[in-house]
């Protein structure tokens, strides 16, 4: 006679059940995009593109700045499986949710990246008692949150970079690359740019901090890959224009290789990122264009293609009003 599990059906009816709950509970608003930007219900900075499960997830800072400096307490995520109908769920990390963070106090760029199944988002926050910005991890079993500080402390202060310059905020603009090997690394910088490897775990560092030299490196570093190639782009110059780097290894050295991005408009800053998502490539950006009041410490993310030369290089961007629909 064969034996029905009843108990095993009900833990595994109680879990689906309830991972549905927790993930239509969350969604706060549904989203139709016209084109660039974005979102115009609210604000968004410093795009981080990841995808996943055949969906695009977005994760951006809500820019709450009052037209004089940044100030960035919440970071949103929104999804899309078309790039035109989106998801905005529940804030899911918040700089209070880091209990070493400043309170009040603004919370810049991040990336989240999946490694087995988990979630890790490094962000740049004001460390309480480590003068000057700090990186931090939080970790989830979800792409869409709710996050939570992975160690308890920063992964990275500022006292740990002070022999390469002495600028309080140089920690800052953490993105993450995973090599298929499994290795970690970690680039982050403001002026000087950095790399560590990160263990296994995610959340330690391993071995000595790195720099990287590169023309006119301001910040937003973001590492992606394509046909053996690797690439490195970033913030150049002030404000802010996106240039890249090219090399055969994600240690370099790296080649430069010019502008990728012209100024964002009326914003400073720039701050891209770069996927690939069913079957082309995304440039993904913020610029001052929300009307009325859009500029450079109330951004708004925006999409574009990106296309490839033959040999690998990059043809410049077009930042266009239509975007991608
Ligand atoms: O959003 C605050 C800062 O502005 C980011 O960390 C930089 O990349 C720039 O976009």
């Amino acid at each position: 006679m064969i034996r029905f599990d009843y108990k095993k059906l009900f833990v595994k009816l109680f879990i689906l059940l309830s991972l549905n709950i927790v993930q239509s509970q969350e969604i706060i608003r549904k989203i139709k995009t016209e084109g660039n930007p974005l979102f115009s219900h609210k604000y968004s900075a410093d795009p981080a593109a990841l995808v996943y499960d055949d969906t695009l997830y977005l994760y951006a800072g809500e820019d709450k700045g009052d037209g004089k400096f940044y100030f960035i307490p919440n970071w949103s995520v929104y999804s899309t499986k078309d790039l035109k109908n989106w998801s905005e769920y529940k804030i899911p990390l918040s700089d209070s949710d880091f209990s070493w963070a400043k309170k009040d106090n603004s919370s810049w760029a991040g990336q989240v990246i999946e490694r087995d199944g988990k979630f890790y988002w490094y962000v740049c926050t004001e460390h309480n008692s480590v003068p000057g910005k700090a990186i931090g991890v939080a970790v989830s079993d979800s792409p869409v949150g709710p996050f939570k500080d992975a160690i308890g402390e920063a992964l990275i202060t500022n006292d740990m970079t002070t022999e390469h310059t002495s600028i309080s905020w140089d920690d800052i603009d953490p993105t993450v690359w995973i090599e298929d090997n499994g290795q970690a690394y970690l680039f982050w910088g403001n002026t000087q740019l950095y790399y560590v490897k990160l263990k296994k775990n995610m959340i330690e560092t391993e071995g000595e901090i790195k720099t990287i030299n590169l023309p006119k490196f301001t910040e937003a570093p973001w590492i992606h890959k394509k046909n053996g190639w690797y690439y490195l782009t970033y913030a150049f110059g002030w404000p802010e224009k996106t240039a890249y780097a090219m090399s055969k290894n994600i240690e370099g050295p790296w080649e430069f290789k010019g502008i990728l991005n012209e100024l964002a408009g009326n914003c400073n800053t720039n701050h891209q990122s770069i996927v690939e998502f069913k079957g082309n490539s995304y440039f993904i950006y913020h610029n001052g264009s929300l009307f009325p009041n859009g500029g450079s410490f109330q951004r708004s993310v925006c999409i574009d293609y990106l296309f490839y030369n033959q040999d690998g290089t990059i043809q410049r961007i077009q930042m266009t009003t239509e975007g991608v629909n």
